[in-house]
């Protein structure tokens, strides 16, 4: 059996959705990497003969899937330290918002940056979480919210791509906010979105998903639903920033479009789950945001562990409420804030994460014929990853079976 590289050595968290024990852990394995693809995992002792390979020796270490960062706002301009300062001095995000900061804040610095600027910023941002690891990610655009800007936003992302080995999915959101000169006609913003921008990026292939922020300072169910409407009229994925700060029934519709994920969900109704694990919804928790915003109530995760809904966490990467670049300290808070179990926060950064992004039966698992997205880790167990803030940095980091 023919490899381009055998890793061996080493032992697997495999995180297959098929395994009986925790992290479908598998002891003194080896991986066996073609053509970018997994070829063949074990334990070394079951391993066929190899011909024509490269050799790589694990030292013992830990082989995880790549990490995947399913919900990042990475591409923009400016900085919110201001905002955070009023915000430790006792006011509240939505203030901000209705006081006309917040994330118009970064919208008018984001129209007033270049290209290059933004990329440039962008750049550093997602290198800091390659570093840790991330070999695939998700960004949205919603910081331009006028035409040319959101796809100047989309086009950034996408190029990031020629500058890391890394897969990005990019996601329109223009239902971000009202932009200043929409101000009070929100009807007509959504109008704007639905027949003037969506068929022009989807006729560019810009976006794999459009997203809106389902929220009291943000869009309502209704224009929530003409986004929709129009998204799967053009084939586009479906996701909500949904119950963040308020119950708005927002994660509700996106299972009534069998869209792909609804994320935050510190209000979700318990009742909810339901439909959500009906129509194979990805709950996609943001702890960070919850952090730095010094929220009180976390999503239900009981009854989502209970009833088996699938749950991604995510960095949230964003000017304003989740100002990080470490997905390692989001699992890290995902843990200690929302109650996760160390295995829970690597299967939501993994598996998981790639099901926020369609990606399931290809990435977010060791496993035959999925994508050799490999990272190396010198740790005795997987729940390390979890337990110690930037202690970590994997040693070796396979993507699409190059050895980055
Ligand atoms: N919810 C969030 O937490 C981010 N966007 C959203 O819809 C915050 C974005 C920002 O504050 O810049
Ligand atoms: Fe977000």
């Amino acid at each position: 059996m023919h490899a381009d590289w055998l890793i061996e050595n080493i032992n697997l968290a495999t995180l297959q959705d098929t395994a009986d024990v925790p992290y479908g852990a598998i002891y003194d394995g080896l991986i066996a990497i073609q053509g970018g693809k997994i070829t063949w995992l074990g334990a070394r002792h079951d391993a066929p003969v190899f011909s024509r390979f490269e050799r790589y020796d694990g030292q013992g270490g830990w082989i995880t899937p790549g990490l995947i960062d399913c919900h990042t706002h990475i591409v923009y301009g400016g900085q919110r330290a201001q905002e955070f300062e009023q915000r430790l001095n006792g006011a509240t995000y939505e203030d901000i918002a209705r006081q006309g900061g917040g994330i118009i804040n970064t919208v008018n610095a984001t129209r007033n940056s270049t290209t290059d600027a933004l990329r440039h910023a962008a750049l550093q941002r997602l290198t800091r979480l390659h570093e840790e690891g991330v070999t695939c990610v998700e960004i949205k655009s919603g910081y331009g919210l006028d035409l040319d800007t959101e796809i100047r936003l989309l086009e950034i992302a996408k190029s990031l791509a020629d500058s890391l080995t890394i897969t990005i999915k990019t996601t329109y959101l223009g239902a971000h906010t009202l932009p200043p000169e929409y101000k009070n006609r929100a009807d007509d913003y959504i109008n704007f979105i639905c027949q003037d921008v969506l068929p022009i990026i989807a006729n560019k292939g810009l976006a794999d998903a459009v997203d809106v922020f389902c929220e009291n300072i943000g869009f309502s169910l209704q224009h929530c639903k003409q986004v929709f409407d129009t998204a799967r009229s053009l084939g586009i994925n479906i996701k909500a920033h949904a119950e963040q700060l308020s119950y708005q029934g927002g994660a509700r519709l996106v299972a009534d479009y069998k869209g792909l994920s609804a994320d935050h969900l510190e209000y979700l109704a318990e009742e909810d789950i339901a439909l959500l694990k009906q129509n194979n919804v990805v709950a996609v928790l943001l702890p960070a945001a919850y952090y730095y915003l010094q929220q009180t109530q976390p999503p239900p995760i009981h009854a989502m562990r209970q009833q088996g809904l699938a749950m991604a966490v995510a960095s949230d990467s964003n000017p304003g409420s989740a100002p990080t670049t470490s997905l390692l300290t989001t699992m890290n808070q995902a843990c200690i804030l929302f109650g996760l179990t160390p295995e829970e926060a690597l299967l939501g950064t993994t598996r998981h994460g790639a099901a926020a992004l369609g990606l399931q039966g290809q990435k977010g698992q060791l496993k035959q014929n999925y994508d050799a997205d490999l990272l190396l880790w010198d740790i005795d167990h997987p729940a390390e990853l979890s337990y110690s803030i930037n202690s970590h940095r994997p040693k070796a980091i396979w993507v699409g079976g190059n050895h980055a």
